[in-house]
């Protein structure tokens, strides 16, 4: 069984998260679903199911527990319950999700046991950050649109994704009315993860869909951002293999200079911030990689896998000729993404913990 941090670990990459609803799914109809989710290359799947007793809960959890296969070496999706915690150690599944009338994070986690990750809904920036606080390991936000899944509940506007993303840590999973109509909306004011529920349950070809999504998520500018350890550091790879991804996905982008980059993809007041992380990654990644200078070393033994346990403090050290920082007192926060890194330093400046040099 994989372990929390291994669990923590495959929830960092994760983009699109599936939820089999026995609203849209019938019991019967669950095992093939979930295999058609596993095949798209879903990062998480959850088993909702609000109507059905304990017993049918837990026999549905067992079917789709042997169809999905362990997120140990990062290889299948994370399995989510919703609702029930208790049931997560007899499943054998590697989380629970809670809802804002639900238990506390705190004692689904006892329920659940230790090594269980524990996910809550929340539908307001305030609730968001509470989410965090109360020590949840990812939130939902939502619902962005309005939903015939959850037909109660106010949309909260794609407004929200960018405002959850500078106060929040946790990853966060845009959730409601997501769709081939919105998504595209959404990606462009910041979304990176997202749960799809009806939409992806009631398409015709699951797999496909699944790899739509993918591509909207990667492929959007947002994507760009979350590129920014490979665009840094990738020019810097002994790996070849790497070296052409990175290239291959940047000749995809239109040509942006660090003021239109800026512009296009960042509020107002985070444009400077933007504009001078990527005159640093511009630096960096016109670097001639068959010549490495002495002094680039500390990134040339970097593997893909080590970027994302960079912390900011170890990241401010290394573009110590921007910033000045003064970070004793602050907790070390893992970055992988530019987003991520715009994010923190605009945050750690607005505390005065940051300063430009
Ligand atoms: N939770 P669909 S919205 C299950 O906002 C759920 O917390 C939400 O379904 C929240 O993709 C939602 O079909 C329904 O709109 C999402």
């Amino acid at each position: 069984m994989p372990t929390l941090d291994q669990r923590l670990k495959r929830l960092s990459l994760a983009r699109l998260y599936a939820i089999v609803d026995t609203g849209y799914v019938e019991p019967a109809r669950v095992s093939h679903v979930t295999q058609q989710l596993v095949l798209g290359g879903v990062d998480l799947i959850q088993l909702r199911a609000k109507k059905l007793p304990l017993a049918a809960i837990s026999e549905l959890g067992e079917k789709m527990r042997a169809i999905i296969p362990s997120a140990g070496s990062n290889a299948g999706p994370l399995f989510i319950l919703n609702d029930h915690p208790k049931l997560v150690p007899e499943v054998g599944a590697d989380g629970i999700h809670v809802g804002q009338d639900d238990l506390s994070v705190a004692v689904a986690r006892q329920q659940a046991g230790a090594g269980a990750l524990v996910g809550k809904s929340t539908h307001s920036l305030e609730q968001a950050i509470a989410a965090e606080k109360e020590g949840a390991d990812y939130i939902g936000v939502g619902p962005i649109y309005a939903t015939p899944t959850k037909p109660d509940y106010v949309p909260v506007g794609p407004a929200l994704i960018d405002q959850v993303r500078t106060a929040v840590r946790v990853p966060q999973f845009c959730i409601g009315g997501i769709n081939e109509k919105t998504l595209p909306e959404i990606v462009t004011v910041g979304a990176r993860r997202v749960v799809i529920v009806s939409a992806l349950l009631q398409s015709s070809d699951i797999p496909a869909y699944c790899r739509w999504v993918r591509e909207q998520l990667e492929t959007s500018p947002t994507f760009l951002k979350m590129g920014f350890w490979e665009t840094l550091f990738g020019p810097f790879f002994r790996d070849d293999q790497i070296i052409r991804r990175v290239r291959e996905k940047l000749s995809k982008y239109p040509q942006l200079n660090a003021e239109s980059f800026a512009t296009t993809y960042f509020p107002e007041e985070k444009q400077a911030i933007a504009k001078k992380l990527w005159e640093i990654t511009k630096e960096h990644s016109v670097a001639d990689i068959t010549g490495l200078r002495p002094e680039d070393e500390f990134v040339a033994d970097l593997k893909m896998d080590d970027l994302d346990s960079l912390s900011t403090v170890e990241i401010l050290t290394h573009i110590e000729r921007d910033f000045e920082v003064d970070i004793t007192d602050e907790r070390a926060v893992r970055i992988r993404t530019f987003g991520d890194l715009v994010d923190e330093i605009y945050r750690l400046k607005r505390n005065g913990i940051v300063r430009d040099r």
